[in-house]
């Protein structure tokens, strides 16, 4: 209660800021997208921990004010970065179902001279415990505008293989936790296997996420995983931290 009092506001008040973490191709060890992420640094309290942050605006009706702002600075920031770097942005439940959701999207890559092909929305299996037609035709106009849709978190929530089959998706992005034990459980290893050769057979690609050393990137790497993002390859980073790092990884 305490922090949802102290969210109302803080957009005006500007408390918020993005961090990116960078996306690797593994084919060719560049950055292939980088992966926007809201940060709150609370006046008193410093910065706030993201996940409790989202959580306290989704239950506050706030998340759609700030999803938007998200949007809007993720794909300001993102004009300016070499084509080949897709933007990639978390998105709420709430937001996803917003029948304005796809104009509003397409207004801001518009203004700020961002090709839809450049953006990736992230998504988790959250969605899908609505009904599908309405998902599925959500799904469709943003993908029918151009934007690519990930599947976020994959293998942790309410995993189905019967919409990975109906769905129009572009890329699933497979959980940490399975990511972290690919080197030490032999079940988790054959997991991920078998998700990376459905996602082939489904021409989807696949992102590996939480990658926080060089012997899981080599298990990733022979399994035939696409592409990365981890610790042991970059932090989030701010903005400009972000522009200097892009010149010296594309
Ligand atoms: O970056 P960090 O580990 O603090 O993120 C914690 C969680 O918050 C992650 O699950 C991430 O997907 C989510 N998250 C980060 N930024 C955003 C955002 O802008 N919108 C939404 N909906 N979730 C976000
Ligand atoms: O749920 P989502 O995948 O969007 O979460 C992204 C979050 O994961 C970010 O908050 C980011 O800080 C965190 N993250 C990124 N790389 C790593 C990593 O290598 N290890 C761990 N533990 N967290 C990571
Ligand atoms: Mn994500
Ligand atoms: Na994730």
């Amino acid at each position: 209660l305490f922090l949802e009092h102290e969210l109302r506001g803080a957009l005006q008040r500007g408390e918020f800021h993005l961090a990116y973490q960078p996306i690797f191709s593994l084919a060719t060890g560049r950055i292939c997208g980088c992966e926007a992420l809201l940060r709150w640094r609370h006046p008193r309290l410093g910065l706030i921990d993201t996940q409790e942050c989202i959580s306290v605006a989704e239950d506050s009706g706030q998340i759609e004010s700030i999803g938007e702002w998200v949007l809007n600075a993720a794909i300001r920031d993102a004009a300016g970065w070499p084509d080949s770097v897709r933007l990639s942005v978390n998105l709420s439940l709430a937001q996803f179902i917003n029948p304005a959701l796809c104009d509003t999207i397409l207004t801001s890559l518009s203004e700020h001279g961002l090709p839809a092909t450049r953006l990736e929305l992230e998504l988790t299996e959250s969605i899908f415990l609505r009904d599908t037609t309405d998902t599925e035709g959500h799904l469709r106009a943003l993908r029918a505008a151009g934007i690519r849709i990930a599947l976020d978190d994959f293998g942790t929530g309410y995993s189905s293989l019967a919409y990975l089959r109906s769905l129009p998706l572009d890329r699933i992005k497979i959980d940490r936790a399975f990511v972290q034990a690919i080197t030490t459980h032999p079940e988790t290893a054959a997991i991920v296997r078998a998700i990376i050769a459905i996602a082939k057979a489904l021409d989807m690609d696949t992102c590996a996420e939480g990658v926080e050393g060089g012997a899981q990137l080599t298990v990733l790497r022979a399994e035939g995983c696409d592409t990365v993002q981890g610790f042991a390859l970059a932090e989030p980073m701010a903005p400009a931290a972000l522009a200097a790092f892009l010149t010296g990884n594309i």
